[in-house]
Protein backbone atom coordinates (compact mmCIF):
# COMPACT_ATOMS: atom_id res chain seq x y z
CA UNK A 1 0.00 0.00 0.00
CA UNK A 2 1.36 3.37 -0.49
CA UNK A 3 2.18 5.91 2.07
CA UNK A 4 -1.03 7.78 1.13
CA UNK A 5 -3.52 5.35 0.25
CA UNK A 6 -7.14 6.27 -1.09
CA UNK A 7 -9.80 4.85 1.25
CA UNK A 8 -13.22 4.15 0.01
CA UNK A 9 -15.85 4.21 2.93
CA UNK A 10 -18.85 3.33 2.39
CA UNK A 11 -22.09 4.36 4.58
CA UNK A 12 -21.02 7.74 6.17
CA UNK A 13 -23.26 7.22 9.23
CA UNK A 14 -22.42 7.28 13.27
CA UNK A 15 -19.15 5.05 12.54
CA UNK A 16 -18.30 5.11 9.07
CA UNK A 17 -17.84 9.53 8.98
CA UNK A 18 -15.85 9.73 11.96
CA UNK A 19 -13.31 6.75 10.40
CA UNK A 20 -13.51 8.66 7.34
CA UNK A 21 -12.63 12.44 9.10
CA UNK A 22 -10.19 10.73 11.31
CA UNK A 23 -8.66 8.41 8.36
CA UNK A 24 -8.56 11.89 6.05
CA UNK A 25 -7.03 13.93 8.80
CA UNK A 26 -4.51 11.02 9.02
CA UNK A 27 -2.76 11.38 5.89
CA UNK A 28 -5.18 9.16 3.87
CA UNK A 29 -7.16 10.57 0.78
CA UNK A 30 -10.71 9.74 1.64
CA UNK A 31 -14.31 8.93 -0.62
CA UNK A 32 -17.24 8.83 1.73
CA UNK A 33 -19.86 7.01 -0.43
CA UNK A 34 -23.52 6.88 1.06
CA UNK A 35 -26.88 5.76 -1.02
CA UNK A 36 -28.33 9.52 0.68
CA UNK A 37 -27.50 12.29 -1.41
CA UNK A 38 -28.34 14.88 0.91
CA UNK A 39 -25.92 13.05 3.04
CA UNK A 40 -23.04 13.49 0.14
CA UNK A 41 -24.49 17.26 -0.45
CA UNK A 42 -23.64 18.14 3.42
CA UNK A 43 -20.16 16.21 3.85
CA UNK A 44 -18.98 17.84 0.41
CA UNK A 45 -20.02 21.51 2.06
CA UNK A 46 -18.04 20.05 4.83
CA UNK A 47 -20.91 19.84 7.59
CA UNK A 48 -22.06 16.79 9.35
CA UNK A 49 -25.91 15.13 9.32
CA UNK A 50 -25.67 14.17 13.09
CA UNK A 51 -24.70 15.20 16.27
CA UNK A 52 -21.26 13.81 17.61
CA UNK A 53 -19.27 16.17 19.25
CA UNK A 54 -15.74 17.45 17.63
CA UNK A 55 -16.84 15.31 14.60
CA UNK A 56 -17.96 18.69 12.77
CA UNK A 57 -14.32 20.26 13.13
CA UNK A 58 -12.99 17.30 12.22
CA UNK A 59 -14.70 16.76 8.57
CA UNK A 60 -14.89 20.54 7.85
CA UNK A 61 -11.05 20.69 8.17
CA UNK A 62 -10.39 17.50 6.42
CA UNK A 63 -13.18 18.62 3.34
CA UNK A 64 -11.12 22.10 3.33
CA UNK A 65 -7.87 20.29 2.89
CA UNK A 66 -9.10 18.18 0.17
CA UNK A 67 -8.64 15.06 1.88
CA UNK A 68 -12.14 14.12 2.25
CA UNK A 69 -14.91 14.17 -0.33
CA UNK A 70 -17.82 12.16 -0.83
CA UNK A 71 -20.10 10.45 -3.51
CA UNK A 72 -22.80 8.39 -4.56
CA UNK A 73 -21.00 6.01 -6.79
CA UNK A 74 -18.08 3.70 -5.57
CA UNK A 75 -15.40 4.69 -7.01
CA UNK A 76 -11.66 2.81 -7.47
CA UNK A 77 -9.72 2.50 -4.22
CA UNK A 78 -6.95 1.24 -2.89
CA UNK A 79 -8.37 0.36 0.50
CA UNK A 80 -12.56 -0.14 1.00
CA UNK A 81 -14.25 0.30 4.26
CA UNK A 82 -17.31 -1.11 4.51
CA UNK A 83 -19.39 0.82 7.87
CA UNK A 84 -23.58 0.23 6.77
CA UNK A 85 -26.54 -0.85 8.79
CA UNK A 86 -26.95 -4.44 10.02
CA UNK A 87 -30.55 -4.24 11.54
CA UNK A 88 -32.35 -7.52 12.38
CA UNK A 89 -35.03 -8.78 11.19
CA UNK A 90 -38.75 -10.24 12.90
CA UNK A 91 -36.56 -13.75 13.32
CA UNK A 92 -33.84 -12.26 15.19
CA UNK A 93 -31.46 -12.76 12.36
CA UNK A 94 -29.44 -10.08 11.20
CA UNK A 95 -30.14 -8.70 7.55
CA UNK A 96 -27.38 -8.64 5.41
CA UNK A 97 -28.98 -6.80 2.29
CA UNK A 98 -27.07 -3.09 2.78
CA UNK A 99 -23.58 -4.76 2.88
CA UNK A 100 -24.36 -7.46 -0.20
CA UNK A 101 -25.41 -3.56 -2.03
CA UNK A 102 -22.04 -2.22 -0.66
CA UNK A 103 -20.19 -5.54 -2.35
CA UNK A 104 -22.30 -5.09 -5.63
CA UNK A 105 -20.81 -1.26 -5.60
CA UNK A 106 -17.43 -2.35 -5.05
CA UNK A 107 -16.87 -5.35 -7.25
CA UNK A 108 -16.57 -4.05 -10.53
CA UNK A 109 -14.04 -1.23 -9.50
CA UNK A 110 -11.13 -3.75 -8.32
CA UNK A 111 -8.49 -4.12 -10.15
CA UNK A 112 -6.34 -6.82 -7.68
CA UNK A 113 -4.36 -6.31 -4.75
CA UNK A 114 -7.15 -4.25 -2.83
CA UNK A 115 -7.74 -4.71 1.23
CA UNK A 116 -11.53 -4.93 1.88
CA UNK A 117 -12.50 -3.76 5.51
CA UNK A 118 -15.83 -4.93 7.20
CA UNK A 119 -16.59 -2.62 10.04
CA UNK A 120 -20.37 -3.38 10.79
CA UNK A 121 -21.33 -5.37 13.42
CA UNK A 122 -22.01 -8.57 12.24
CA UNK A 123 -23.09 -12.19 12.63
CA UNK A 124 -20.41 -14.84 12.57
CA UNK A 125 -19.46 -15.76 8.95
CA UNK A 126 -20.51 -12.05 7.61
CA UNK A 127 -17.15 -11.38 6.58
CA UNK A 128 -16.55 -14.38 4.51
CA UNK A 129 -20.25 -14.12 3.58
CA UNK A 130 -18.91 -10.85 1.69
CA UNK A 131 -15.54 -11.99 0.35
CA UNK A 132 -17.71 -15.11 -1.55
CA UNK A 133 -19.72 -12.07 -2.74
CA UNK A 134 -17.12 -10.07 -4.19
CA UNK A 135 -15.61 -13.29 -5.83
CA UNK A 136 -18.38 -14.54 -7.15
CA UNK A 137 -18.58 -11.32 -9.16
CA UNK A 138 -14.85 -11.24 -9.84
CA UNK A 139 -13.79 -14.85 -10.02
CA UNK A 140 -10.37 -13.28 -11.86
CA UNK A 141 -9.43 -12.44 -7.75
CA UNK A 142 -8.62 -14.66 -5.40
CA UNK A 143 -7.74 -14.46 -1.50
CA UNK A 144 -4.62 -16.65 -1.65
CA UNK A 145 -3.56 -16.34 -5.34
CA UNK A 146 -4.29 -20.09 -6.65
CA UNK A 147 -4.66 -20.68 -10.14
CA UNK A 148 -2.20 -17.76 -10.86
CA UNK A 149 -5.40 -14.57 -9.53
CA UNK A 150 -4.97 -11.27 -8.35
CA UNK A 151 -5.43 -11.00 -5.05
CA UNK A 152 -8.04 -9.85 -2.51
CA UNK A 153 -7.41 -8.77 1.47
CA UNK A 154 -10.74 -9.08 3.50
CA UNK A 155 -10.67 -8.44 6.92
CA UNK A 156 -13.34 -7.82 10.16
CA UNK A 157 -12.57 -5.03 12.25
CA UNK A 158 -15.49 -4.24 14.31
CA UNK A 159 -16.32 -0.68 15.43
CA UNK A 160 -16.22 -0.03 19.25
CA UNK A 161 -16.82 3.17 20.07
CA UNK A 162 -19.35 5.24 22.33
CA UNK A 163 -21.48 7.04 21.09
CA UNK A 164 -20.89 10.70 22.27
CA UNK A 165 -17.40 9.90 22.67
CA UNK A 166 -16.39 8.70 19.48
CA UNK A 167 -13.83 10.91 17.85
CA UNK A 168 -11.80 10.06 21.46
CA UNK A 169 -12.26 6.42 21.33
CA UNK A 170 -11.39 5.97 17.46
CA UNK A 171 -7.79 7.01 18.48
CA UNK A 172 -7.61 5.58 21.83
CA UNK A 173 -9.60 2.34 21.82
CA UNK A 174 -8.00 -1.16 21.05
CA UNK A 175 -9.00 -2.43 17.79
CA UNK A 176 -9.17 -5.82 16.70
CA UNK A 177 -8.82 -6.99 12.86
CA UNK A 178 -10.25 -10.93 11.91
CA UNK A 179 -8.71 -11.47 8.61
CA UNK A 180 -9.52 -14.34 6.05
CA UNK A 181 -6.08 -14.46 5.82
CA UNK A 182 -2.84 -13.45 7.75
CA UNK A 183 -1.58 -11.04 5.48
CA UNK A 184 -5.47 -9.32 4.79
CA UNK A 185 -5.42 -8.61 8.76
CA UNK A 186 -1.53 -7.49 8.67
CA UNK A 187 -2.31 -4.97 5.98
CA UNK A 188 -5.43 -3.60 7.81
CA UNK A 189 -3.55 -3.51 10.76
CA UNK A 190 -0.93 -1.11 9.66
CA UNK A 191 -3.53 1.34 8.23
CA UNK A 192 -5.43 1.47 11.21
CA UNK A 193 -1.94 1.83 12.97
CA UNK A 194 -2.03 5.36 10.96
CA UNK A 195 -4.58 6.47 13.82
CA UNK A 196 -4.77 4.44 16.42
CA UNK A 197 -2.88 4.55 19.55
CA UNK A 198 -4.55 1.62 21.49
CA UNK A 199 -3.16 -1.97 20.53
CA UNK A 200 -4.29 -3.39 17.50
CA UNK A 201 -4.67 -7.50 17.66
CA UNK A 202 -5.15 -9.91 14.93
CA UNK A 203 -7.16 -13.20 15.09
CA UNK A 204 -9.27 -14.58 12.02
CA UNK A 205 -12.73 -13.02 10.77
CA UNK A 206 -15.24 -15.01 12.64
CA UNK A 207 -13.27 -14.76 16.24
CA UNK A 208 -13.69 -11.36 15.74
CA UNK A 209 -17.43 -10.84 14.49
CA UNK A 210 -17.81 -12.90 18.05
CA UNK A 211 -15.70 -10.53 19.84
CA UNK A 212 -17.76 -7.67 18.95
CA UNK A 213 -21.01 -9.77 19.72
CA UNK A 214 -19.61 -10.92 23.15
CA UNK A 215 -18.22 -7.40 24.36
CA UNK A 216 -22.25 -5.78 24.16
CA UNK A 217 -23.72 -9.39 25.25
CA UNK A 218 -21.53 -8.91 28.17
CA UNK A 219 -22.70 -5.59 28.77
CA UNK A 220 -26.49 -7.09 28.12
CA UNK A 221 -26.52 -9.82 30.35
CA UNK A 222 -25.07 -7.83 33.09
CA UNK A 223 -27.67 -4.83 32.49
CA UNK A 224 -30.57 -7.43 32.59
CA UNK A 225 -28.99 -9.03 36.03
CA UNK A 226 -29.14 -5.21 37.26
CA UNK A 227 -33.08 -5.12 35.90
CA UNK A 228 -33.80 -8.63 37.59
CA UNK A 229 -33.01 -7.09 40.61
CA UNK A 230 -35.32 -4.35 40.07
CA UNK A 231 -38.05 -6.04 39.56
CA UNK A 232 -37.33 -8.47 42.73
CA UNK A 233 -36.89 -5.24 45.02
CA UNK A 234 -40.07 -3.75 43.78
CA UNK A 235 -41.73 -6.91 45.28
CA UNK A 236 -39.51 -7.04 48.01
CA UNK A 237 -40.31 -4.03 48.64
CA UNK A 238 -37.04 -2.43 49.19
CA UNK A 239 -34.71 0.43 46.97
CA UNK A 240 -32.66 -1.39 44.66
CA UNK A 241 -30.29 1.39 44.27
CA UNK A 242 -29.31 1.53 47.76
CA UNK A 243 -28.89 -2.47 47.64
CA UNK A 244 -26.87 -2.33 44.67
CA UNK A 245 -24.44 0.98 46.38
CA UNK A 246 -23.92 -1.67 49.30
CA UNK A 247 -23.09 -4.43 47.35
CA UNK A 248 -20.67 -2.84 45.00
CA UNK A 249 -18.84 -2.28 48.53
CA UNK A 250 -17.20 -5.89 47.71
CA UNK A 251 -14.57 -5.90 45.94
CA UNK A 252 -15.19 -8.23 43.40
CA UNK A 253 -18.86 -6.82 42.72
CA UNK A 254 -19.44 -4.36 40.10
CA UNK A 255 -23.15 -4.48 39.58
CA UNK A 256 -24.74 -2.05 36.65
CA UNK A 257 -27.19 0.32 37.06
CA UNK A 258 -31.17 -0.52 36.12
CA UNK A 259 -33.44 0.93 34.18
CA UNK A 260 -36.67 1.48 31.89
CA UNK A 261 -34.75 -0.88 29.55
CA UNK A 262 -32.16 -1.18 27.36
CA UNK A 263 -31.82 0.71 24.15
CA UNK A 264 -29.68 2.09 21.66
CA UNK A 265 -29.01 0.54 18.24
CA UNK A 266 -26.36 -2.26 19.65
CA UNK A 267 -26.29 -3.51 22.79
CA UNK A 268 -30.38 -4.50 21.99
CA UNK A 269 -29.69 -5.70 19.11
CA UNK A 270 -25.67 -7.77 18.90
CA UNK A 271 -27.09 -10.39 21.10
CA UNK A 272 -29.36 -11.81 19.50
CA UNK A 273 -26.77 -12.63 16.23
CA UNK A 274 -25.60 -14.80 18.67
CA UNK A 275 -28.83 -16.39 19.65
CA UNK A 276 -29.56 -17.08 16.27
CA UNK A 277 -26.25 -18.34 15.28
CA UNK A 278 -26.22 -20.74 18.33
CA UNK A 279 -30.21 -20.74 19.57
CA UNK A 280 -29.83 -23.78 21.69
CA UNK A 281 -26.42 -22.93 23.49
CA UNK A 282 -27.36 -19.23 24.32
CA UNK A 283 -29.66 -19.80 27.14
CA UNK A 284 -28.37 -16.96 29.46
CA UNK A 285 -28.10 -14.36 26.40
CA UNK A 286 -31.12 -14.78 25.42
CA UNK A 287 -32.52 -14.87 28.54
CA UNK A 288 -30.90 -11.09 29.40
CA UNK A 289 -32.16 -10.22 25.86
CA UNK A 290 -36.06 -11.01 27.15
CA UNK A 291 -35.32 -9.50 30.63
CA UNK A 292 -34.28 -6.05 29.49
CA UNK A 293 -36.81 -6.19 26.46
CA UNK A 294 -39.30 -6.89 29.01
CA UNK A 295 -38.69 -3.97 31.14
CA UNK A 296 -40.60 -1.49 29.46
CA UNK A 297 -43.41 -2.95 29.58
CA UNK A 298 -43.15 -2.97 33.10
CA UNK A 299 -42.82 0.84 33.59
CA UNK A 300 -46.05 1.25 31.13
CA UNK A 301 -47.99 -0.99 33.97
CA UNK A 302 -46.87 0.48 37.23
CA UNK A 303 -47.72 4.51 34.74
CA UNK A 304 -51.09 2.90 34.17
CA UNK A 305 -51.72 1.60 37.35
CA UNK A 306 -51.65 4.79 39.10
CA UNK A 307 -53.02 6.82 36.28
CA UNK A 308 -56.52 4.80 36.59
CA UNK A 309 -57.25 6.26 39.63
CA UNK A 310 -57.45 9.51 38.41
CA UNK A 311 -59.80 11.22 35.86
CA UNK A 312 -57.93 12.75 33.14
CA UNK A 313 -54.44 11.71 34.62
CA UNK A 314 -51.75 14.57 33.46
CA UNK A 315 -48.60 12.53 32.98
CA UNK A 316 -45.09 14.32 32.67
CA UNK A 317 -42.22 11.88 30.60
CA UNK A 318 -38.59 12.94 31.56
CA UNK A 319 -36.68 11.58 28.36
CA UNK A 320 -36.70 10.23 25.04
CA UNK A 321 -33.38 9.53 24.52
CA UNK A 322 -31.86 6.11 24.55
CA UNK A 323 -29.64 7.46 27.27
CA UNK A 324 -28.14 10.50 28.77
CA UNK A 325 -27.42 13.25 27.28
CA UNK A 326 -27.41 12.44 23.56
CA UNK A 327 -30.21 12.77 20.84
CA UNK A 328 -30.39 9.83 19.70
CA UNK A 329 -34.05 8.16 19.90
CA UNK A 330 -33.31 4.59 17.78
CA UNK A 331 -34.42 2.02 20.09
CA UNK A 332 -34.94 4.07 22.71
CA UNK A 333 -37.30 2.23 25.77
CA UNK A 334 -38.21 5.84 26.52
CA UNK A 335 -39.67 6.71 23.46
CA UNK A 336 -41.40 2.99 23.08
CA UNK A 337 -42.56 3.68 26.58
CA UNK A 338 -44.75 7.32 26.11
CA UNK A 339 -45.95 5.63 22.76
CA UNK A 340 -47.64 2.42 24.96
CA UNK A 341 -49.00 5.03 27.73
CA UNK A 342 -50.44 7.13 25.14
CA UNK A 343 -52.33 4.16 23.57
CA UNK A 344 -53.49 2.59 26.84
CA UNK A 345 -54.44 5.66 28.39
CA UNK A 346 -55.83 8.09 25.28
CA UNK A 347 -57.66 10.12 27.97
CA UNK A 348 -54.36 11.15 29.65
CA UNK A 349 -52.69 13.99 28.38
CA UNK A 350 -49.04 12.98 27.85
CA UNK A 351 -46.23 15.75 27.88
CA UNK A 352 -42.65 14.31 27.02
CA UNK A 353 -39.74 16.39 27.66
CA UNK A 354 -36.24 15.53 25.78
CA UNK A 355 -34.01 18.86 26.04
CA UNK A 356 -31.67 17.54 23.49
CA UNK A 357 -34.44 17.92 20.51
CA UNK A 358 -36.80 19.83 18.62
CA UNK A 359 -39.92 18.35 17.88
CA UNK A 360 -41.15 14.88 18.91
CA UNK A 361 -40.11 11.68 16.66
CA UNK A 362 -43.16 11.40 13.91
CA UNK A 363 -44.92 8.36 15.84
CA UNK A 364 -45.28 10.08 19.14
CA UNK A 365 -46.16 13.77 17.50
CA UNK A 366 -49.04 11.70 15.58
CA UNK A 367 -50.51 10.45 18.85
CA UNK A 368 -53.18 13.63 20.03
CA UNK A 369 -52.98 13.16 23.32
CA UNK A 370 -48.38 13.51 23.15
CA UNK A 371 -47.15 17.00 23.56
CA UNK A 372 -43.28 18.03 23.65
CA UNK A 373 -43.04 20.57 26.80
CA UNK A 374 -40.31 22.01 28.79
CA UNK A 375 -39.43 20.46 32.01
CA UNK A 376 -41.16 23.00 34.24
CA UNK A 377 -44.19 23.16 31.79
CA UNK A 378 -44.93 19.31 31.97
CA UNK A 379 -44.33 18.66 35.81
CA UNK A 380 -45.99 21.79 36.27
CA UNK A 381 -49.17 20.55 35.13
CA UNK A 382 -48.72 16.52 36.03
CA UNK A 383 -50.09 14.49 38.41
CA UNK A 384 -47.39 11.74 37.54
CA UNK A 385 -44.14 12.22 36.46
CA UNK A 386 -41.87 9.48 35.25
CA UNK A 387 -38.24 10.06 34.59
CA UNK A 388 -37.24 7.72 31.64
CA UNK A 389 -33.39 9.20 31.19
CA UNK A 390 -31.19 10.65 33.57
CA UNK A 391 -30.12 13.79 31.50
CA UNK A 392 -28.25 16.15 33.12
CA UNK A 393 -30.88 18.56 33.53
CA UNK A 394 -33.32 16.58 35.37
CA UNK A 395 -30.66 15.69 37.75
CA UNK A 396 -29.77 19.01 38.65
CA UNK A 397 -33.66 20.35 38.57
CA UNK A 398 -34.19 21.88 41.75
CA UNK A 399 -36.41 19.31 42.84
CA UNK A 400 -38.37 21.60 45.63
CA UNK A 401 -39.50 24.20 42.42
CA UNK A 402 -40.89 21.22 41.12
CA UNK A 403 -43.17 20.04 43.85
CA UNK A 404 -42.90 16.33 43.34
CA UNK A 405 -43.56 15.93 46.44
CA UNK A 406 -47.16 16.83 45.11
CA UNK A 407 -46.92 14.53 42.58
CA UNK A 408 -46.80 10.60 41.73
CA UNK A 409 -42.96 9.92 40.69
CA UNK A 410 -42.32 6.66 38.83
CA UNK A 411 -37.84 7.36 38.67
CA UNK A 412 -36.83 4.54 36.86
CA UNK A 413 -32.90 5.79 36.69
CA UNK A 414 -32.82 5.86 40.22
CA UNK A 415 -31.81 9.73 39.94
CA UNK A 416 -34.27 11.69 42.76
CA UNK A 417 -34.17 8.98 45.75
N1 LIG B 1 -27.79 1.01 30.45
C1 LIG B 1 -28.44 0.67 31.62
N2 LIG B 1 -27.71 0.46 32.76
C2 LIG B 1 -26.34 0.61 32.76
C3 LIG B 1 -25.68 0.94 31.56
C4 LIG B 1 -26.42 1.14 30.40
O1 LIG B 1 -29.67 0.55 31.66
O2 LIG B 1 -25.75 0.43 33.84
C5 LIG B 1 -28.57 1.21 29.21
C6 LIG B 1 -28.48 2.64 28.66
O3 LIG B 1 -29.40 3.48 29.29
C7 LIG B 1 -28.80 2.41 27.20
C8 LIG B 1 -28.20 1.03 26.92
O4 LIG B 1 -28.00 0.42 28.18
O5 LIG B 1 -30.21 2.34 27.00
C9 LIG B 1 -26.89 1.04 26.16
O6 LIG B 1 -26.05 2.10 26.57
P1 LIG B 1 -24.46 1.97 26.75
O7 LIG B 1 -23.93 3.29 27.14
O8 LIG B 1 -24.14 0.85 27.65
O9 LIG B 1 -23.91 1.51 25.33
P2 LIG B 1 -24.09 2.03 23.81
O10 LIG B 1 -25.19 1.23 23.19
O11 LIG B 1 -24.18 3.50 23.70
O12 LIG B 1 -22.65 1.59 23.19
C10 LIG B 1 -22.25 0.22 23.26
C11 LIG B 1 -20.81 0.16 23.81
N3 LIG B 1 -20.49 -1.22 24.13
C12 LIG B 1 -20.02 -1.57 25.35
O13 LIG B 1 -19.87 -0.77 26.26
C13 LIG B 1 -19.64 -3.02 25.54
C14 LIG B 1 -19.85 0.70 22.77
O14 LIG B 1 -18.49 0.53 23.20
C15 LIG B 1 -20.04 0.00 21.41
O15 LIG B 1 -19.17 0.51 20.42
C16 LIG B 1 -21.47 0.26 20.98
O16 LIG B 1 -22.33 -0.34 21.96
C17 LIG B 1 -21.65 -0.36 19.61
O17 LIG B 1 -21.66 0.38 18.61
O18 LIG B 1 -21.72 -1.60 19.50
Amino acid sequence: MTDSPTVAVIGLGYIGLPTAAVLATHGADVIGVDVNAATVDAVNRGEVPFVEPDLSVSVSGAVSQGRLRADIATPEADVYIVAVPTPFQEDHTADLSYIDAAADGIAPRLRGDELVILESTSPPGATRHLADRLLAARPDLSLDGTGGRALLHVVHCPERVLPGRVMVELITNDRIVGGLTPEAAQRAKDLYATFCQGEIMTTDAVTAEMAKLVENSYRDVNIAFANELSVISGTLGIDVWELIELANHHPRVNILQPGPGVGGHCIAVDPWFIVSSAPEEARLIRTAREVNDAKPGLVVDRVVAKARRLREPRIAALGLAFKPDIDDLRESPARQIVARIADELPEARIAAVEPNIERLPDELEQRENVTLETLDEAVRGADIVVLLVDHTPFREADRRRLRLRERVVIDTRGVWR
